[in-house]
């Protein structure tokens, strides 16, 4: 599929490693304490230490009795998931999907102010009338999912699309392009510091957003 082989030219084009998405766990691209003080730094332990490294491990363990699929990209597992066998699918799919959507999260998000600009400029300007109307949207899509659960931006054929996935499903797994922004919505992501409210909690991720790194993945399709 011609969209798995442009999500791997991110590893390869990109000057540092940040981009990669790989079966890997990584350090943060910043400290802990670095999007404070939209996300607090024990927040960014947890989701970090525990909840994403719980993930890669659970993957990991169906990866090392399967070690032929350690050759493999991410991505092209979580597109072709009939080559894991099928007692562990089920699993593999909510663990690798929950690796690969936090190393993404952790990349889209940047402790400093990041211009809207870019080609990412044009396309919402162009699909959403401004990025104050997107904004409305992405949040409406954020509060719209029932339970746990990503907002997803994707493009396909030049055309991109604002949607909520459950769990740790993302466009890989559901077929519905390249991802450029991703948003985790579960709770483990906010609750500390805004409790139930996920409203407040997207207004203010939402100005996090690094759209330097959607930029990047434009411009590598
Ligand atoms: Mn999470």
């Amino acid at each position: 599929m011609r969209f798995v082989t442009s999500t791997i030219i991110l590893s390869s084009k990109s000057n540092s490693n940040k981009n990669t998405i790989d079966l890997e766990f990584k350090d943060l691209p910043y400290e802990y304490n670095a999007l404070e003080p939209v996300i607090d730094s024990e927040t960014m332990k947890i989701h970090h230490n525990k909840h994403q490294k719980k993930y890669y491990d659970n993957m990991m363990e169906i990866l090392d009795k399967n070690p032929e699929l350690k050759k493999k990209k991410i991505v092209d597992l979580l597109e072709n998931l009939n080559l894991i066998p099928k007692a562990d699918r089920e699993k593999f799919k909510n663990n690798a999907g929950g690796h690969f959507n936090h190393s993404f999260f952790w990349n889209v998000m940047s402790p400093k102010k990041i211009k809207y600009s870019g080609e990412i400029k044009k396309l919402i300007d162009e699909e959403f009338g401004s990025l104050e109307s997107f904004k409305e949207e992405f949040v409406k899509t954020g509060l719209d999912q029932f339970g746990s659960g990503w907002i997803w931006l994707c493009i396909r054929n030049n055309q991109i699309k604002l949607s909520s996935m459950d769990y740790q499903n993302n466009p890989h797994i559901e077929n519905c392009g390249l991802p450029l922004i991703a948003c985790d919505v579960w709770e483990h992501a906010y609750y500390l510091k805004y409790r139930n409210d996920r409203e407040k909690y997207l207004n203010s991720w939402f100005e996090l957003i690094n759209w330097n790194y959607v930029n990047d993945i434009l411009g590598n399709i």
